[in-house]
């Protein structure tokens, strides 16, 4: 039996968009209130603790992923003893509650940034990152995520700031021990009031290259280079987040899990495998961006499922002794059966399927809201119906080169991260139930056949599946401890593969078509003993010579 149990390894988290969730006050925006007037719904699901969204003080350009004040409530979401009340009714029901760490960068409105940019010789300039321009221009080629140049001007000062995100998101400096010390005062501040651990936002991009050179790739439309071999894993990234964990959080039994963009599996383990404490686990995005150019995730590039299975595959075995967050979709991807599965006639049976796939390999499974109920990508007909700056700059950097509309159009509705951002649709009523004002952005037209209360109406529904798929882990040590083996890699409709521990062996397999198919039994499962669950109702008991899958038919058999 695995020696190293954690609670964090065996419950399933939930992923909370604060602003899209509940709104309680008519303003048309989810608040705090509104999701402490939800927990009844967290509570049969069967979760056993959720990540929550920033909540904390900010101007919104990025939708709260840019902080002004670290230690107060966005006052659209409420107040701190709102928080503190959502903490101890979480508690209460046996819940635990994340905190979405953003110390990357800042909102530029937050104060050490309004003093840094102020004057050279102001005492917090070097919290952020300066350089001079060159010939009148940005001091290097960098692109960021969502503007052209990951470089701004400051007149004050006459010189250049970064921001790997927007304009309005400079990056910290965190070789300045001053800005490593505010961020673990921070950290341990949250700790003393309840939080149960971190979501830490592109935690391995703490770090540049020094001395900022160009990046080295293909060029984008705007004429820079995206510098991913400059921002990722870029040491002494590790000695920081060892230190981080040193000062903070070492000896609690907190979890910390790190967005890691373009991580490898090397790098994955050093997170989170070593013996000084870093990170409890990782989100690798091996899988998301699988359906990317290098130009980039706007450039749709088409996938078949053997190379889905392998490079999750590639993570189940590669992180090694470390640990993964598992997931599907979050705040900044697309819906997981528009992406992953279908959203026609078997809408509910893929959904079913694609959480079968998901919980059943080795790490924590996080289910991102609207995910248990089978919500889809949005048909967006209007650039006024998006909210995310980075779709909106995307849009306008087509506009602006001419990249025509129906590149933009396919693109947005793929990718835009709008998709996943669109109110949760409680009921059919008015606006679904999540506002009696004017939501925020538009729901999904789709609510009056898509929301929880038909779900929960629905014995067969998407949603009563995810909770016995979330009290089996509760039950079976094996969806969190067996070992993992997949089967038939280039089988290009069925994902099959093994999980085994002290003698007990599942198989589970998936059959991502919308045909039928047989398979002559896998030898290597062993024998047939029992099916233990199918999202098919008709499901005959498994037989030791074919395994017939009906399409989007996921399987889990218990062998011998
Ligand atoms: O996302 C980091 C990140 O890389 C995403 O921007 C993602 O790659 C891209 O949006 C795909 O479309 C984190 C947060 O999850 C995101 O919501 C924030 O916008 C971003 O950091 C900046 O804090």
């Amino acid at each position: 039996m695995e020696q190293n149990r954690y609670w964090w390894k065996e419950c399933v988290f939930y992923q909370i968009y604060p602003r899209s969730f509940q709104d309680s006050n008519g303003d048309g925006m989810g608040d705090l209130r509104g999701i402490i007037n939800r927990i009844d719904y967290l509570v049969e699901l069967g979760v056993g603790a959720i990540w929550l969204g920033p909540v904390c003080s900010s101007p919104n350009d990025d939708m709260g992923y840019d902080i002004s004040d670290y230690q107060s409530i966005m006052e659209q979401f409420g107040t701190m003893e709102d928080w503190e009340e959502l903490r101890d009714k979480l508690h209460e029901n046996g819940i635990r509650i994340l905190v979405d760490l953003v110390v990357n960068h800042t909102s530029d409105e937050h104060p050490w940034f309004l003093e840094a940019r102020s004057s050279k010789d102001n005492p917090k300039h070097d919290y952020y990152i300066w350089r001079p321009g060159k010939d009148g221009k940005e001091p290097n080629n960098w692109a960021s995520f969502f503007t052209p140049s990951a470089w701004q001007y400051n007149k004050e000062t006459d010189e250049y700031y970064l921001h790997l995100f927007s304009i309005k998101q400079p990056d910290l400096n965190w070789h300045n021990p001053a800005v490593r010390k505010e961020v673990y005062d921070m950290m341990a501040w949250w700790l003393d009031k309840g939080a149960d651990g971190f979501r830490m936002d592109v935690i391995n991009l703490l770090c540049k290259t020094p001395g900022l050179p160009d990046g080295g790739g293909k060029t984008d439309m705007n004429g820079y280079v995206f510098p991913t071999e400059h921002i990722c894993d870029i040491d002494p990234i590790h000695e920081y987040l060892r230190e981080m964990a040193k000062a903070v959080y070492a000896d609690k039994d907190i979890f910390t899990v790190g967005e890691c963009i373009s991580l490898t599996t090397e790098e994955g383990r050093k997170y989170t495998a070593r013996k000084d404490r870093e990170l409890d686990a990782v989100f690798s995005f091996s899988h998301i961006d699988m359906d990317g150019q290098p130009e980039g995730k706007w450039y749709y590039r088409p996938w078949k499922l053997p190379e889905l299975k392998g490079r999750l595959t590639e993570w189940q075995h590669g992180i090694g002794r470390g640990w993964l967050g598992l997931f599907w979709s979050n705040q900044d991807q697309p819906r997981a059966l528009s992406r992953f599965g279908t959203t026609g006639v078997y809408r509910e049976r893929c959904a079913k399927m694609l959480a079968v796939v998901l919980h059943n390999l080795r790490g924590t499974p996080f289910i991102y809201q609207g995910e248990e109920i089978g919500m889809v990508n949005v048909p967006w007909t209007s650039t006024h119906q998006l909210r995310d700056v980075e779709s909106l700059n995307f849009a306008a950097n087509c506009r602006r080169t001419g990249a025509g509309e129906e590149f933009m159009w396919d693109a947005l509705r793929r990718k835009a991260r709008d998709n996943a951002r669109t109110p949760m649709p409680w009921n059919d009523g008015p606006n679904g139930g999540f506002t009696t004002g004017t939501p925020w952005i538009m729901l999904n037209p789709d609510y009056p056949q898509i929301n929880v209360e038909k779900a929960r109406r629905d014995p067969d529904s998407v949603f009563h599946f995810y909770r016995r798929l979330v009290a089996m882990r509760k039950e079976n040590l094996i969806m969190c401890y067996g070992g993992y083996r997949l089967l038939w890699p280039d089988d290009p409709e069925v994902f099959a593969y093994t999980r085994e521990l002290e003698g007990e062996k599942w198989l589970i397999a998936a059959n991502f078509s919308d045909s039928a198919c047989g398979r002559e039994w896998p030898r290597e499962a062993g024998k047939p003993q029992a099916l233990i669950l199918s999202n098919v109702d008709s499901a005959a008991a498994p037989t030791e010579d074919i395994l017939h899958l009906e399409p989007y038919e996921a399987v889990i058999i218990r062998c011998q």
